[in-house]
């Protein structure tokens, strides 16, 4: 028989694209059960062209389920993936909680699919969205090259933070659209975001006609947490623990789809042609590179697609063995919804 899911944090942002893409990818699902918060239980909203009644999150409500895709906060996480796990669901987790944990795999479906299936805890974690944005990609040279260091700066959208952080940019661009005096002093669009829209914002600086250093939470050494999950996680992923990696975390003015500027070095000389041949080759990835006639991607041309796209691929002037590329993907489809979607279906295919 078809296995059961059960989405939690159904109507999240990620949970909204979860919900599309369950109905949108081929249908190997029995039942699929919303749950959420009990504030939006009772909710009706429509999955595979039918309503269906949002659950409230309680142990019963993973009474016949077989695999639960988790996208709640991380204390939510703690407690109710176990207790999923441990009622016979296969967790699949899309929080920071259980991911360096050495009993959970990572799993990027096109990367390391085979880490899957050990799983001793029943649960398996998907990777934070900075690190996917840029893994099919990474993972695909790697398999050739071999990648010894990655130096990375990111451009992270809005809906990173979820719902409120994409009302936020829209809320900031209207509160300050049609006035040709602002950003031309210093701290005038703090001013005038304090004078007209007082809601705290979910960022720590205006994100509207500006970009802000700083993604997830305080770490030792003056580290944003999302600057260390692209480390911990890209070594954990690709199967390299000792893989050199730096980065900076950077919010900026876009509604979804984040892009990094990668920095890769490898343990051998890689062209241009090289990382074309086998980007081009590689099934989730799109290759955006001809910047002769201005081809290259953005993230308003791949919001709401699936792939991996890549562009700007320059062999570094002076590091024949390190390529500098700029990576865009959707951070919630392959960054969220849709590797946790992935990683359901491969697993299913076992059961
Ligand atoms: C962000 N990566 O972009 C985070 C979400 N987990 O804010």
């Amino acid at each position: 028989s078809r296995p059961n899911l059960a989405l939690i944090g159904a109507t999240g942002a990620v949970g909204t694209v979860m919900r599309d893409l369950v109905s949108t990818r081929d249908d190997i699902w029995g039942e699929v059960r919303l749950v959420a918060s009990a504030r939006s239980a009772g909710k009706v909203l429509r999955v595979r062209g039918e309503d269906v009644v949002v659950q409230a999150l309680t142990p019963e409500v993973f009474d016949g389920i077989d695999i639960a895709i988790f996208d709640v906060p991380e204390e939510v996480s703690a407690v109710w993936v176990p207790i999923a796990a441990e009622r016979g669901a296969i967790a699949i987790d899309k929080s920071g909680t259980f991911r360096m944990e050495p009993d959970v795999p990572l799993v990027v479906p096109e990367v390391n699919p085979l880490d899957a299936r050990d799983r001793p805890r029943n649960i398996i974690s998907t990777p934070n969205c900075t690190t996917l944005s840029m893994m099919a990609a990474m993972g695909a040279l790697h398999a050739e090259y071999v990648l010894k260091e990655l130096v990375v700066a990111s451009y992270q959208a809005v809906s990173g933070a979820g719902v409120a952080g994409s009302a936020r940019l829209y809320d900031e661009v209207e509160a300050l659209a049609g006035d040709r005096a602002i950003g031309q002093t210093a701290g005038d669009v703090r001013k005038a975001l304090a004078n007209r829209l007082p809601e705290e914002s979910p960022f720590p600086a205006p994100i509207a006609f500006n970009v802000v250093p700083w993604a997830g939470s305080y770490k030792d050494g003056g580290w944003a947490s999302e600057e260390l999950k692209l480390r911990n996680e890209s070594r954990k992923i690709l199967g390299i623990p000792d893989l050199k990696v730096s980065a900076t975390c950077v919010r900026v003015p876009v509604i979804t789809t984040h892009s990094l500027a990668v920095h890769a070095r490898f343990e051998r000389e890689i062209t241009v042609a090289d990382a074309h041949r086998i980007l081009e080759a590689a099934p989730t990835v799109v290759l955006m590179d001809d910047p002769a006639n201005g081809v290259w991607p953005t993230p308003i041309d791949v919001v709401g697609t699936d792939p991996t796209y890549v562009g700007r691929i320059r062999q570094a002037v002076d590091f024949p063995n390190t390529l500098d590329l700029f990576v865009c993907g959707d951070n919630l489809r392959k960054g969220a919804a849709l590797n946790a979607a992935e990683i359901a279906e491969l697993v299913a295919g076992e059961l």
